[in-house]
């Protein structure tokens, strides 16, 4: 495509995902008040100077009349936006039910939910109907705004069946799809009752993305085992016809978290929690309260090292900052009241009148805090049972180019393969190893200290958000050509 003054156009991303970047609130009946939320997502886009993104989602809100629908696709354009309307019945069904109550916890090896261990079930089969109707919803949407020479890229577990209905639509719509979850052992795959139909649904796309080169490898031995296709080192081929399958792991905008260091609030910030936990090693753990997270095993971790180094009790203080998510959910609560229940306990044993071993926020903190948080932690814990990648362990390392602190990371998270030779590496399920490494850490020389956040500063900061998504778009751009060029031959 060329403009009217004869110059390219930049080529336009649709970027496909089940939340739009945006919290919407509706202030009247036709008006709406919208704010970006400035995940890493979002920046790694804007900062991509090829393309010229638009988002297409869910805007995490029932809109039930015309009016109001109108209102918001409106106010939304302005910022790029395009929103899928979902009503709450098929939310409840497709996005609490197929997605987080079937999905998440088996790609996070939690197995399937008892209830729904049968195909035959009635509640797996209709959330498995609504997941098809919703990512068919969004594939309407797709095809009403898409234009030839667009590049279509679907994001993560909500939307497997999507490049499908899209290909469906359009043969010749560039489609990728990448996952932001880890891609289970295909033995852990094989138990879900649509796995043969998900499976062949990602398969539509050209370009088939994961964290690790290891989740790319489950994903093509599931499609081997469960499929019978046939995995080459590029991907997977079905009767001439290949899907490219590679590893693209995420960054984040380091930039951003380097310059916010340099902000006066944030300066500020950083004097004063210095201030408050002065003469102690302050612990940082940054997590949504999620079971793959690992947070009550962390506290845990946290106790025996108090209980086995009684030197250390007024010395160190471990901040938990958890933000609540999925509230409705039962299993969530329940794990918001164990996580508290420790915390009391361990608080109630080895606090004194002055001070507590650990504060805990069941709350989310604005960026400019996060970063003051991140500076002045001594030892960032990421104990995830698993994680995609971990974006936490990152941003720490980003802003702790002056203190130097010590990463201890679950070598169940993504972040592991990139960050392990910095990192004290820990599986998170044995208790007694993170309490020995937290000792490891605090103890540590300001020598090795220095020399792991040296590995780890260099990585992050050359592997960032904006490097992933231009990889991944144009490695989709040449899938497509590539595919051309073997259909020609
Ligand atoms: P998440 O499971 O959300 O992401 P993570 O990668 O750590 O996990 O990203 C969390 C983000 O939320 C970070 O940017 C962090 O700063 C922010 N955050 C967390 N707790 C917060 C708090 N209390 N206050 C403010 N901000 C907070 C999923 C996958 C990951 C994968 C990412 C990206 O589960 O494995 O790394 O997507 O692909």
């Amino acid at each position: 495509r060329e403009r009217v003054d004869g110059r390219p156009c930049r080529q336009r991303l649709l970027v496909v995902a089940n939340r739009l970047p945006v919290s919407a609130v509706r202030r009247g009946e036709d008006s709406w008040s919208l704010e970006i939320s400035a995940g890493g997502l979002v920046s790694a886009l804007l900062g991509v100077k090829e393309f010229e993104a638009r988002w297409i989602g869910w805007a995490g809100v029932n809109v039930p009349d015309e009016v109001g629908q109108k209102a918001l696709t409106k106010a939304l354009a302005e910022k790029r936006c395009i929103p899928v309307f979902l009503d709450e019945e098929i939310v409840h069904q497709y996005y609490n039910g197929y997605c987080n109550n079937i999905l998440w916890p088996l790609f996070h090896y939690l197995g399937l939910p008892q209830e729904d261990r049968l195909a035959t079930t009635r509640s797996f089969q209709s959330q498995f109907l609504a997941y098809k109707k919703a990512n068919q919803m969004f594939a309407d949407v797709v095809n009403k705004h898409y234009e030839e020479g667009d590049v279509v890229w679907c994001h993560d577990y909500h939307l497997m069946f999507l490049p499908k209905c899209l290909k469906e639509y359009n043969i010749k719509m560039k489609v990728g799809w990448f996952l932001h979850t880890p891609f289970p052992s295909s033995e852990i795959h094989r138990t879900l009752p649509s796995r043969s139909e998900l499976l062949r649904s990602v398969l539509a796309a050209d370009l088939v993305g994961f964290h690790t080169y290891d989740y790319a490898r489950h994903f093509v031995s599931a499609c081997t085992r469960i499929l019978g296709l046939e995995g080459t080192p590029e991907g997977v081929e079905d009767q001439g016809r290949l899907t490219r399958v590679a590893a693209f792991p995420i960054g984040i905008d380091s930039d951003r978290f380097i310059r916010a260091l340099e902000a006066a609030p944030v300066q500020d910030n950083i004097r004063e929690l210095a201030e408050r936990f002065k003469g102690r090693k302050v612990m940082l753990g940054v997590d949504r309260l999620d079971m793959i997270k690992g947070i009550p095993q962390k506290i845990l971790a946290f106790e025996k090292f108090l209980e086995e180094n009684p030197d250390w009790r007024d010395k160190v203080v471990l901040l938990q900052i958890a933000v609540p998510t999925r509230t409705d959910v039962p299993e969530y609560q329940k794990l918001t009241s164990q996580v508290h229940e420790i915390v009391g306990r361990i608080n109630g044993r080895f606090g004194t009148l002055s001070a507590v071993p650990i504060h805990h926020l069941d709350r989310s903190l604005d960026f400019h805090a996060l970063c003051a948080l991140y500076a002045i932690t001594d030892v960032a814990l990421v104990t995830s049972l698993r994680d995609g990648m971990n974006l936490v362990s990152y941003e720490f390392v980003a802003c702790q180019d002056t203190k130097k602190g010590v990463l201890i990371l679950s070598e169940f998270a993504g972040a592991a393969q990139s960050l392990g030779a910095g990192a004290i590496l820990v599986n998170p399920w044995n208790i007694t190893e993170v309490a020995a490494s937290i000792a490891q850490a605090l103890n540590m020389p300001a020598d090795e200290r220095e020399k792991r956040h040296k590995h780890n500063f260099a990585h992050v900061t050359s592997h960032t958000a904006q490097e992933w998504a231009e990889t991944f778009v144009s490695e989709l751009n040449d899938t497509v050509v590539e595919a051309k060029l073997r259909t020609r031959q």
